[in-house]
């Protein structure tokens, strides 16, 4: 009998190193704002819908703004994240990705993206990667952001997998609460004292090897 598990990934961070350039069209926002933006304070921000990301930094700084400001600063913000991704190809991909979408693949399981991000698709455009995907559920797609479990149970939902036979990777403590309370396996990838929710915890996707994903397969 074949075990098909589904293997929800997180975009930013996880499959491409994005999470800097939305570190940087932020930090350059808050600078003309006026406001002290750090990088513990961008922890809070991964995850995180666009819209949300910003009053979190309107919060730091203790600024009102009219929604027309709001729709202004998003809109220059997000332009200047696009920037950053012109020139965008395989080689953002983070390290040991591509490897671990392979072996799931031949592997038979299914592989499906649970993003915030509404540029999600574009990149997995760039980066040639959207053949692997099974299932894709971004920001455009969801109405409840990370830590809503919203985005993951879309997701296996759309590959007819139950939530706890669904593995997720995620950066982000939003992401890594959004998989728990969706009952799914949370993995963590980045620092080990950020994202001590999850399940599990590696630092990058070539310290994750083949034995391991075996494992999440016939469990
Ligand atoms: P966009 P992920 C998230 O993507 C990012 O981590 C977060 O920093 C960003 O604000 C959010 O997407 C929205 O992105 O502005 O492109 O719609 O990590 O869930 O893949
Ligand atoms: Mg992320």
């Amino acid at each position: 009998m074949t075990n098909k598990k589904a293997f929800i990934f997180d975009l930013d961070g996880v499959i491409v190193d994005t999470a800097r350039y939305h570190y940087l069209a932020w930090q350059k926002l808050a600078q003309e704002l006026g406001i002290e933006f750090t990088p513990e304070h961008n922890e809070h921000l991964k995850g995180v819908s666009r819209i949300r990301s910003l009053d979190i930094i309107l919060d730091l700084g203790n600024i009102q703004a009219t929604q027309e400001e709001k729709d202004k600063w998003l809109f220059d913000k997000n332009e200047l994240y696009l920037s950053y991704l012109v020139d965008m190809d395989q080689s953002e991909l983070l390290p040991g990705i591509i490897d671990t979408l392979k072996f799931l693949k031949e592997n038979g399981q299914y592989i499906a993206l649970g993003s915030a991000s509404k540029n999600a698709r574009p990149i997995l455009e760039k980066t040639a990667i959207m053949p692997y995907f099974d299932a894709i559920v971004d920001g455009n797609d969801v109405t409840n952001a990370k830590p809503d479990p919203e985005v993951f149970l879309r997701a296996c939902q759309l590959v007819f997998v139950a939530p706890e036979d669904s593995i997720v990777f995620e950066d982000s403590v939003a992401g890594v609460q959004a998989a728990n309370a969706a009952r799914m396996k949370s993995i963590g990838i980045g620092d080990k004292e950020i994202l001590h929710e999850a399940e599990y915890i590696f630092p990058d996707f070539t310290t994750i090897n083949e034995q391991f994903l075996r494992s999440l397969i016939d469990a």
